[in-house]
């Protein structure tokens, strides 16, 4: 028999984290068992969603001083950059779709010279059933959305605190450099750049 999953709208997750103390954004535990025990329904996220075939699209659902709250979309075969989150906690789950992270571990980084070097870790995957937090110690990681997937996935994220800049990665070229993020959409409405 199949299991029945109990989902909950997007709001419901909103109004949660909202009352959630600061302390616990400083620990990875009780943001991930929030994902686990409330996962979104996708229809909640419908007013979030923006596709681009170019890049993965960037669609902000709610912002605190403590958190942000992400809807990422990703259209068959996109990737991020191996990138970092500014020494900020993240969690993420894949409410449609599925997932893949990769993990690596910085070696070495000279952010001045523009020079590092990288290890790849562990690779988990992200759907429904299973959301996943970054691991402090080692940050730096790259989400996919292989081609073999075979469809559409939209993630959620949860970024404490807020953060505008990240490090991007090359691995495979021993080189990073800062770049600014932004949003497609901003509660629903085009972002104004
Ligand atoms: N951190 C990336 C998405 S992959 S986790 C971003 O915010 O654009
Ligand atoms: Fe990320």
């Amino acid at each position: 028999m199949p299991i029945a999953v109990k989902t909950v709208p997007i709001e419901k997750l909103v109004e949660e984290l909202r009352q959630l103390p600061e302390s616990a954004f400083h620990e990875i535990e009780t943001v991930r068992r929030l994902l686990e025990e409330m996962p979104v329904s996708p229809d909640s996220l419908a007013p979030y969603l923006t596709w681009d075939r170019q890049h993965y699209t960037r669609n902000l659902i709610d912002r605190r001083p403590l958190y942000e709250l992400i809807a990422i979309c990703w259209e068959v075969g996109q990737v991020s950059s191996v990138h970092n989150h500014r020494d900020q906690n993240c969690w993420m789950a894949a409410p449609i779709g599925r997932l893949r992270v990769e993990n690596f571990h910085v070696v070495e980084q000279d952010l001045r010279a523009g020079r590092c070097q990288l290890e790849q870790l562990n690779t988990v995957e992200m759907n429904a059933s299973n959301p996943c937090a970054v691991d402090p110690a080692d940050p730096v990681h790259r989400v996919l959305n292989p081609r073999e997937f075979n469809q559409r996935a939209v993630s959620l994220h949860v970024y404490s605190r807020p953060f505008d800049s990240c490090v991007v990665y090359s691995p495979e070229q021993g080189t990073c450099g800062e770049i600014r993020l932004h949003f497609n959409t901003e509660y629903g409405k085009a972002a104004v750049r």
